[in-house]
C-alpha cells in the first residue's frame, strides 16, 4: 500500500470505534460522483464511504492506465475478441444461462473462452437471440489464471483488503473477477458474499444497479420470508404474495459508462444489468471497517442452520459441530475458519507495527520516520477493529461450545497479545 496516501489526517484511524453497521439515509437516488483521481485520497474514501457504508461512482480517469481498457476494446468502444481470444482463449469459464431460473441464482456451466467468444459473436450476428439463450460469463478468476498479464492494477481505495490477503495466503481460492456479457445479460437480486463490499470498473460497455440499503431487503420479502430473483417482477406489486412491497422505496439507480468503477457498500442488496456488451472487472472484499458486518452476517447464517436441523438438537450429540460443518459449506466460512481469519490478518498486522517500530529506531531522517508512522496507524487501526470482533466472537455461545481452548493460540492468549501490541504501538 502507499503510505504516502493516508497523509491526510493522523487522528484519522482512531476515531471511528463504532461500527455504523449500515444505518443510511441517502437522499432519494443520490450517489456522489468522484470526478478527480488528484483530488480525491484514500482518507476521502475511507471517511465518506467506507465508514458510513455509502456507494459511490469513480470517472473512468480512475482506469485510464489499465491493459485491459487500451487491449480488451476496440476503437468503438466494442470487446475485442481477437485480443481476448489470443490471450485468453484457452482458458475454461463459468458461464451463467440468465433466461433460467435454477433456485435463486441461474445454472452455470464450464466452457472453454474460445467456445463463449463464438457464441457471444452469433449472438450479435442474430440480433440478440440464440438457441442456448443468453449467456454471461461470470465470477472469473482471471487473475489467478493470468497473474502476469498486464489487465488492471487495484486502485488504492480498495487495497485494505483481508479477505483477498487471507484467501490468498492460504493459496485456494480469490475473490478477484471478471464478468463478460452481451447486451440483455443480468445478474439476479442478491447481496455479495459474507456481506463484502464490491467494487466493480466496466472495461467497455455499459451497466444499470438498481441498489438497497440494508434492511430495505425486509420489504421484499414474500410471504415464506424468501428474497425475489428479479426485484423488477410485476409479481412484487401483489400484496398477498409480498406483503410489505408497498411499504419499500424504490431503489438507488445507477448507469455505470465505460471505464468507470461502482464501489458498492456491504450488505446492500442488488441486481445488475448490462446495456450493452459488457466486460467488467470486479473484487470483493472485507476490512476493518466491515468485518463487524460480517461477523454479524455470520451469526444469522448459523441461526438459519440451527433452525434448519433443530429437531435433532437433543438427540444428536455433535449437533453444533454438525451445524458449523453445514455452516462451511452453505456459507463458506465456519466460526473456526474465521478465527483463523482474524488472526492471519492480526498477526500480519503486528509484523507490519515490529517492522515500523524497527525502521523507526534506524531511521536516518524524519521523513523515512513520518512515512512508517502513517503505514503503522493503519495497522493500529486493523488491529482494533479485529480486537472488537474476537471479542465478541470469544463471548459467543455458540463458539463456546466449540472447544475454543484447544485453537491455536486460544482466543484469551491471542487477544492479550494484540491488546499488548496496540498498547506498545501507541506508546
Ligand atoms: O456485474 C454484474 O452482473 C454483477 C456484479 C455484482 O453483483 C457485484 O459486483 O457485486
Ligand atoms: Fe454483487
Amino acid at each position: 500500500m502507499d503510505r504516502a496516501a493516508f497523509a491526510c489526517s493522523t487522528a484519522f484511524f482512531r476515531d471511528y470505534s463504532s461500527a455504523s453497521h449500515g444505518a443510511v439515509s441517502l437522499p432519494q437516488g443520490h450517489v456522489d460522483y468522484i470526478e478527480k483521481v488528484e483530488s480525491f485520497s484514500y482518507s476521502d474514501f475511507f471517511r465518506d464511504y467506507l465508514i458510513p457504508n455509502h456507494p459511490c461512482v469513480f470517472s473512468a480517469k480512475f482506469t485510464e492506465g489499465w491493459g485491459s481498457r487500451r487491449n480488451w476494446v476496440t476503437r468503438d468502444g466494442k470487446p475485442n475478441f481477437d485480443y481476448l481470444l489470443q490471450h485468453f482463449g484457452k482458458a475454461v469459464v463459468p458461464v451463467a444461462n440468465c433466461d433460467v431460473k435454477e433456485y435463486n441464482s441461474n445454472p452455470k456451466e464450464q466452457i472453454p473462452l474460445k467456445e463463449y467468444i463464438s457464441y457471444w459473436k452469433e449472438y450479435i450476428k442474430k440480433n440478440y437471440h440464440s438457441p442456448r439463450g443468453c449467456l454471461y460469463l461470470k465470477d472469473w478468476h482471471l487473475y489467478r489464471a493470468f497473474p502476469e498479464q498486464d489487465v488492471y492494477t487495484t486502485p488504492i481505495y480498495f487495497t485494505s483488503d483481508w479477505l483477498n490477503e487471507y484467501w490468498d495466503a492460504k493459496g485456494l481460492d480469490d475473490y478477484r473477477f471478471v464478468y463478460m456479457g452481451p447486451k440483455g445479460s443480468w445478474t439476479p437480486f442478491h447481496a455479495d458474499v459474507f456481506r463484502s463490499y464490491s467494487w466493480s470498473a466496466n472495461i467497455c460497455g455499459k451497466k444499470k444497479w438498481l441498489l438497497y440499503p440494508p434492511r430495505q431487503e425486509e420489504y421484499l420479502r414474500d410471504r415464506h420470508g424468501n428474497l425475489p430473483f428479479d426485484v423488477t417482477a410485476p409479481g412484487l406489486q401483489d400484496s398477498s404474495v409480498y406483503p410489505r412491497y408497498a411499504q419499500s422505496c424504490p431503489p438507488v439507480e445507477i448507469i455505470q459508462e465505460a471505464g468507470e468503477i461502482v464501489f458498492i457498500p456491504s450488505g446492500w442488496h442488488h441486481q445488475v444489468y448490462n446495456l450493452e456488451d459488457t466486460i467488467s472487472i470486479n473484487h470483493n472484499w472485507v476490512n476493518g471497517c466491515n468485518v463487524a458486518i460480517m461477523w454479524s452476517f455470520l451469526q444469522d447464517e448459523l441461526a438459519a442452520v440451527q433452525r434448519e436441523i433443530s429437531e435433532w438438537r437433543d438427540t444428536m450429540e455433535d449437533w453444533h459441530l454438525q451445524c458449523q460443518v453445514i455452516m462451511k459449506s452453505c456459507t463458506g466460512i465456519n466460526y473456526k475458519e474465521f478465527y483463523n481469519f482474524l488472526k492471519v490478518i492480526a498477526e500480519n498486522r503486528i509484523s507490519v507495527l515490529n517492522h515500523v517500530l524497527d525502521e523507526e529506531a534506524s531511521a536516518k531522517n524524519t521523513h523515512r520516520a513520518a512515512t512508517s508512522a502513517l503505514g503503522m496507524l493503519h495497522a493500529v487501526f486493523d488491529l482494533k477493529r479485529a480486537v472488537q470482533v474476537l471479542t465478541s466472537l470469544n463471548a459467543n455461545e455458540d463458539f463456546k461450545k466449540l472447544n475454543p481452548k484447544s485453537l491455536s493460540p486460544p482466543p484469551e492468549a491471542l487477544l492479550h497479545h494484540l491488546k499488548a501490541a496496540i498498547d506498545t504501538a501507541l506508546l
